[in-house]
């Protein structure tokens, strides 16, 4: 299939897992055209089968906001024209799915079809889709949409129930490569020596650094462990609570062994190298770093929100609290890096769910199915 795919190329869990699906989709012999104002930082630029066309989006004075969501309905319609593309797949709904639309239409009038899959994230449903001035465009875009997915059940009930929608949403949930996130003891220990002594917990933080992360959270429950024992925190990732958070790791005293590594696109290589992840959440529809944690053994300690529990089972995969309930986080992450075997067998439980549930190779064929079932449906 020749598939266009449009995504927000920065950092955030959409753009990640649009990425990897695009890597996947061309390793099994699709042809891959990312559409978007940048290149995903997951893509270097030189995989096979896999095309990048910016949309260029040019101001003018009178424009106060340059109107991103047009130029990008065009640069759709062009390259599904001109490398006559079989279908559009947009991730998160805001604004890429009105802009397919908009590029289906105009493609309708020469004759050509071009349906589009929407699939839904979180945010743009939960928090940006929900907001008023966005709430009836979304709505009507995912009905428009030939096809929709979500990346939990919590997320399709949670999609009925905000937009009161009447197209069918199919989950498809988050996946990880398994061959590409597992831990590899010896090349994880040279990462860990780089920043923790060997009677050092590793404790790490992933994310975009948005309030609805919670990161002060993460500190917090990393200072009650610091207090118990001799403890690193990573905290990978930027954002707007960055400054916030060094500034509390600062008053709390353990800046020193607080290390904010900034942002980095081969996670792979540094989740290994730690024994906890921390995902203190305010809302997560899927939660899709801990499932890469847990993919190379790293028990999560985290919210019970959203589509987390769906992902993490409590006391198998991982423990889950109320939100904002740092000292029972706390407590729990000490008690996990007291009991070793403890938390060894919830790694092993952990990296094997996701082997059984959550692997690029069976969740990436109910992508193309998916697709097939579209096309089908829409004549192509
Ligand atoms: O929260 C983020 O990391 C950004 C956001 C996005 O849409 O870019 O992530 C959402 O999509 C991820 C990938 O599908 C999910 O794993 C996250 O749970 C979800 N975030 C929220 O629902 C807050």
């Amino acid at each position: 299939m020749k598939i266009g795919i449009t995504c927000y190329p920065t950092y955030g869990g959409s753009g990640v897992v649009a990425t990897e699906l695009g890597i996947e989709l061309a390793n099994r012999g699709h042809d891959i055209h990312f559409i978007s104002y940048a290149q995903p930082f997951r893509l270097s630029g030189r995989e096979e089968r896999i095309h990048f066309h910016e949309v260029p989006v040019s101001n003018y004075p009178l424009f106060e906001f340059p109107p991103y969501s047009l130029a990008l309905a065009t640069r759709m319609s062009e390259v599904a024209e001109y490398y006559d593309l079989d279908l559009l797949h947009v991730h998160y709904a805001i604004p890429h799915s009105v802009s397919a639309m908009l590029a289906r239409q105009m493609l309708a009038r020469s004759g050509r079809r071009l349906p589009f899959v929407t699939t839904l994230h979180g945010t743009d449903i939960t928090l940006v889709g929900a907001d008023r001035a966005y709430l009836p465009i979304t709505r009507y875009a995912i009905d428009e949409s030939d096809g929709v997915t979500a990346i939990s059940d919590y997320l399709r009930r949670k999609t009925v129930e905000t937009f009161s929608t009447t197209r069918p949403i199919h989950v498809i949930t988050n996946f990880v490569n398994c061959d590409v996130y597992l831990r590899d003891p010896e090349a994880s220990a040279t990462v860990r020596a780089q920043y923790a002594e060997p009677e050092e917990a590793v404790l790490v933080h992933l994310s975009n650094f948005r309030p609805v992360k919670r990161i002060q959270d993460a500190i917090g429950i990393f200072a009650g462990v610091a207090k118990e024992m001799p403890a690193r925190l990573l905290m990978v990732g930027d954002g707007p609570e960055r400054s916030s958070a060094e500034w509390l790791a600062k008053s709390l005293k353990i800046s020193d062994r607080v290390h904010f590594l900034g942002k980095h696109d081969q996670v792979n290589h540094l989740l290994p190298a730690a024994d906890l992840m921390l995902m203190p959440s305010e809302l997560e529809s899927f939660g899709l770093a801990a499932l890469e944690a847990m993919a190379c053994e790293v028990p999560t300690i985290g919210t019970n929100v959203g589509g987390v529990p769906e992902l993490i089972q409590n006391g198998v995969t991982g423990l889950l609290f109320p939100v904002g309930d740092v000292d029972a986080m706390a407590q729990a992450a000490v008690g996990l890096l007291r009991d070793r075997d403890r938390l060894k067998e919830m790694a092993r439980a952990g990296r094997q769910e996701a082997q059984r549930t959550y692997c690029a190779t069976r969740v990436i064929p109910k992508y193309e199915e998916f697709y097939e079932s579209i096309l089908r449906s829409s004549g192509n």
